[in-house]
């Protein structure tokens, strides 16, 4: 499988878009500025969505914006080559997206006061998310059976790394003040109590009709339909879209659909061992 990723410190990732030395220069060289919202996720954890939401927060509802531009340009992503160009001489606010683990992100953000939304999901479902869609791209090898893609899962052999490892990293800043971790089980369960946690750690505030607006448009239907934020846009050499969609179910706990028990158990043990240490309470879909 090696060859089917680029490898950059011990993490593989995508061949298209990923060159060593881009990571490289990211790391060493791209500078945060306090005024900049970063977006950072696990791949499958609900970035777009978060993002949809952070671009109505920023709109004030209005749907101009999610509905013009392609959601990659409106918080580009940092480890992209395109992404990059994108952020790194952007005046005013920026909004940025990265599913960078911690060792690897610019270092500056030890000493910025950027702000740093840590979005995740439970695994299970971030593994049948992605095997999903890694079954439809062609970013990555694609995995022959789910089975297969668990095992890659379980090991971290899968793009961006381990999401243990992901998770434990980020979640080490979960004390700063400029850092909320959010979990998609919330986002989905209340998502208007989650939104407006959001716009309290921006400070932001949306008037009533502006909140009912943005509940409206980054709902799971509205943004399957707009083209400018459901990948629709994207190749086919890149995504199949004859095989499936980007917006594929948007629900917590689908994993029950398609794991075994017995991958269950084994689930189950290998999260206890790598993520004991951690408090349980911080994992809401237990
Ligand atoms: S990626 O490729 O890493 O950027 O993917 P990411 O955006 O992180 O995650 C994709 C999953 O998020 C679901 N999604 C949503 N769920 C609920 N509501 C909304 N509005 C929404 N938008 C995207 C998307 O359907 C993927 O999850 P699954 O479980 O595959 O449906």
């Amino acid at each position: 499988m090696s060859d089917e990723y680029v490898w950059f410190e011990g993490i593989p990732f995508p061949f298209v878009n990923f060159p060593p030395e881009h990571l490289r220069n990211v790391k060493e060289n791209f500078v945060l500025k306090d005024e900049d919202v970063l977006i950072l996720t696990f791949p499958k954890s609900g970035t777009n969505w978060l993002i949809e939401i952070l671009c109505l927060i920023y709109s004030k509802g209005d749907t101009k914006w999610i509905q013009s531009v392609p959601i990659w340009e409106r918080s580009p992503w940092l480890e992209t080559s395109n992404g990059y160009k994108l952020l790194k001489d952007k005046e005013g606010l920026r909004l940025m997206t990265s599913h960078l683990p911690i060792h690897l992100f610019p270092k500056s953000i030890f000493k910025s006061n950027a702000k740093v939304i840590y979005l995740f999901r439970n695994p299970r479902d971030v593994l049948v998310s992605g095997y999903f869609f890694w079954t439809i791209s062609n970013l990555v090898k694609r995995p022959e059976s789910l089975e297969q893609y668990f095992e890659w899962f379980i090991q971290g052999n899968v793009a961006f790394g381990s999401w243990f490892d992901h998770v434990r990293g980020w979640l080490s800043m979960r004390e700063k003040k400029n850092f909320l971790m959010l979990s998609y089980e919330e986002l989905k369960w209340d998502t208007r109590n989650a939104v407006q946690k959001l716009c309290q750690f921006l400070g932001q505030k949306l008037e009533p009709d502006e909140l009912n607006s943005l509940l409206k448009h980054s709902s799971f239907q509205v943004m399957k339909e707009n083209k400018m934020s459901n990948y629709t846009l994207l190749p086919s050499n890149l995504l199949d879209h004859e095989r499936g969609s980007f917006l594929r179910k948007g629900i917590p706990g689908d994993w029950k659909t398609y794991l075994t028990v017995a991958q269950a158990e084994v689930f189950d043990k290998v999260f206890e061992e790598k993520m004991a240490d951690l408090p349980q309470e911080l994992f809401p879909w237990k």
